[in-house]
């Protein structure tokens, strides 16, 4: 009997729910209502000895339903229906498939037993969304597998495999047919609120809570779920269960947590083409890489740990060889290591192309040389020239016009931008950069290809810097003026680190090289115009023969591989010499409004990105910036933060850098940007 998403049947004398709520089975208040009426029924009906509760598709339960934190809790509560398992006079077993995570492995935890399909992922990953577990967790796991292994899987939100679980004791079982063996199983009551947490030495819990508070960046709710899981061996079950939900409500109302479900949320609406462009991808296994330099090695590497074939080519016999030997190393490394399949080395399925002609079986070219337009036409046009009929033919160009490129071939409508971000084996961010000649399926294709690569692939117009580079040099440049007014480097990169950036501006330019903006601006000042704001601070340093940390010095200098504390005078010097110029009465600048102005810049340019078509969603930009530039995960991305301000607030701090700007400053659609919901 199907009552709309739970599946009732009766197998002998036992009583099967199979939770159906696509797509991953969460816990909603409908599922929950279900739950507690089969759990009545159970009761009722005397043949009955027991229940196993299991999941349909692809998973048992993919955890509560997050879409309901930003609603009042509805009943019945997750806890309430945990309790009434447990109260149950008949024993209920869990069989497990897929993904048993959240509260859909706190429900399996208030059940009498587990069973695991292999293959099946259990967790809670309650702290990667700003929360705790808020059904038990915190309190049933412990006395299962203990303290200090709970506070490693509960503080850092890491998910076991079937076979690590029953080690640990959180199932009872691995079986093929987990449902069958449940029902053998199911016996006397075992209430684990009624388990004894197993002492450990303190050491061995002391040891597991620095670990998972380092891993977790001492975040509010990786605290949270520490003192909680400390609650299971100190408080009665009930006092524990109770100290566990007031702080899970408290975490649930956070803007933290607001922003790490805002965050769950754009990533997989960014994997939603717009209606236009949605087409069936062209099939992908073969794929050639052009250039053995640092990002085609690195590409190279994440396309071949995805499972696909490579052919790596360079003009360069000398760089084709070692980049085969680095290849194999690094991938039997990542073997040994237990991060990808063995298999994947035998054999590994790499090529090196002695000849142009090594890139004719490939399903999609990616071209990764010199970031020089003349040099990519020119490549374009030999992969033009043998790449097969129907390839996709993509450049990893980080700002150039692709159009320009795809003019260099005869095939325009089969190229495509695929932006990878260095080092491109780690990087999770891809920016598919789609053109108005392209054909349909291409920008299908791409957003494929990086879903396979494990990676968050986002959808992008080819506007110059795409969106993370236009995005970022508006936040630099803003970052900048604030140098010729006021602000030293440090007081810069202290400020926004502080608000949660990994590394301020200036330490991330003096770590990637300040030639490389130095070529860039260099090649723009003859036709950049005069009146348009430009601090010269940083060519004035490139001049100095300093470009950052692999000379030595930059905005900072460095020894033994530190960063200085602060500029030095020769920086200063340079600072105060830009200013005077300009004319500037330096004045101090607060943290505050250091962030504000920088923050400023971003979402003026997400609004102006977003008005002009190059971002297909506002919250793609958040995604985008979260895994490409180090913008705080917990912030939500800057469109996030935003929508987190005083509307009149930011308008103000607009106003601030519109004048810090002067001529040239373009004001983005602040509404639009701010009211546009996630389609
Ligand atoms: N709630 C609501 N929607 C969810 C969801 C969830 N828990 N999990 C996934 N979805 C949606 C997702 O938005 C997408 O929607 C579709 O399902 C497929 O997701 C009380 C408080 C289960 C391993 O953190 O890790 O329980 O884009 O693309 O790759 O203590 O989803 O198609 O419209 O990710 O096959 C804790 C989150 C919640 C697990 C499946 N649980 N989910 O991966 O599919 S808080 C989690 C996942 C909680 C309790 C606490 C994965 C998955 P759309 P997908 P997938």
């Amino acid at each position: 009997m199907t009552m709309g998403g739970l599946t009732l049947s009766v197998r002998g004398d036992v009583l099967v729910a199979e939770i159906d709520h696509p797509p991953v089975n969460a816990l909603s208040a409908l599922v929950r209502a279900k739950l507690v009426e089969m759990l009545a029924r159970l009761g009722a009906e005397e043949r009955l000895r027991g229940a196993v509760i299991t999941g349909a598709g692809g998973c048992f339960i993919g955890g509560a339903d997050i879409a309901e934190f930003d609603r009042p809790p509805e009943a019945p509560l997750l806890p309430d229906v945990l309790a009434m398992i447990e109260a149950c006079p008949k024993p209920v077993a869990a069989a497990l498939h897929g993904a048993a995570l959240g509260g859909g492995l706190e429900l399996a935890l208030a059940c009498d037993v587990r069973v695991a399909e292999p293959g099946t992922r259990l967790g809670l990953p309650e702290v990667t969304l700003g929360l705790i577990p808020g059904a038990g967790g915190t309190q049933r796991l412990p006395r299962l597998c203990g303290v200090s292994a709970a506070m490693r899987l509960i503080g850092t939100g890491e998910r076991l495999g079937a076979e690590a679980a029953r080690a640990l004791g959180v199932v009872d079982e691995v079986a093929a047919d987990a449902v069958g063996a449940a029902m053998a199983r199911l016996g006397a009551k075992r209430r684990v609120s009624a388990l004894a947490v197993p002492p450990e030495a303190p050491d061995e819990i002391l040891a597991a809570e620095a670990a998972a508070l380092k891993a977790g960046k001492g975040r509010p709710a990786v605290r949270a779920a520490l003192a909680a899981v400390r609650n299971a061996a100190a408080l009665p079950f009930a006092e524990g269960l109770a100290a566990e939900r007031a702080a899970f409500l408290a975490l649930r109302a956070s803007p933290e947590a607001a922003a790490l479900r805002h965050m769950f949320f754009a990533e997989r609406a960014a994997q939603r083409l717009p209606a236009a462009l949605r087409a069936a991808p062209r099939l992908v296994e073969e794929v050639a890489i052009i250039g053995a330099g640092t990002m085609g090695l690195g590409i190279a590497q994440a396309t071949l740990e995805a499972g696909f074939g490579v052919v790596l080519f360079d003009t360069d016999a000398g760089k084709r060889a070692q980049a085969g030997e680095t290849l194999r190393a690094r991938l039997a490394e990542r073997a040994a290591a237990g991060r990808i399949a063995p298999a994947l080395l035998s054999p590994l399925r790499l090529t090196l192309a002695a000849g142009w002609d090594g890139i004719a079986p490939a399903d999609l070219v990616i071209e990764a040389v010199f970031e020089d337009l003349a040099v990519k036409r020119e490549v374009f046009g030999q992969i033009d020239l043998h790449a097969k009929p129907g390839a996709v033919l993509a450049t990893n160009t980080s700002y150039l016009d692709i159009e320009a490129i795809a003019a260099a071939t005869a095939r325009p409508q089969d190229v495509l931008g695929l932006h990878f971000f260095s080092p491109a084996n780690v990087m999770k961010l891809l920016e598919v950069v789609n053109t108005p000649s392209a054909a349909p399926g291409l920008a299908a294709t791409g957003m494929a290809f990086g879903k396979r690569l494990g990676k968050h692939a986002v959808l992008c117009g080819n506007g110059f810097g795409f969106l993370g580079n236009r995005i970022y040099n508006a936040y630099r440049t803003q970052c900048e003026f604030m140098l010729e007014d006021g602000a030293w480097p440090e007081e810069v990169d202290a400020a926004l680190e502080a608000f949660g950036f990994a590394m301020g501006p200036f330490t991330v330019a003096d770590l990637s090289g300040l030639d490389i903006a130095w070529r860039m601006r260099t090649s723009q000042a003859a036709t950049r115009d005069a009146r348009v704001r430009h601090v010269p601070v940083l060519e004035a340093l490139c001049e100095q023969g300093r470009l950052g940390r692999k000379t030595g010095a930059g905005y900072y200098t460095y020894a033994n591989g530190q960063h200085s504390a602060g500029s030095d005078e020769v920086v200063r010097g340079t600072i105060l010499a830009a200013s005077a110029a300009r004319g500037i009465v330096r004045r101090t600048l607060e943290p505050a409004e250091i962030v504000r102005r920088a923050l400023a810049a971003m979402v003026n340019e997400a609004a102006l990105l977003l008005a002009e078509g190059v971002a297909a969603r506002a919250s793609d930009i958040d995604v985008v910036l979260v895994h490409g530039y180090g913008f705080p995960r917990f912030r939500g991305g800057p469109v996030q933060w935003a929508r987190t301000q005083d509307r009149a607030a930011l308008a103000r701090d607009i106003d601030l850098i519109e004048a810090a700007t002067g001529f040239g400053f373009r004001r983005g659609p602040l509404d639009l940007l701010l009211t546009e919901t996630l389609p």
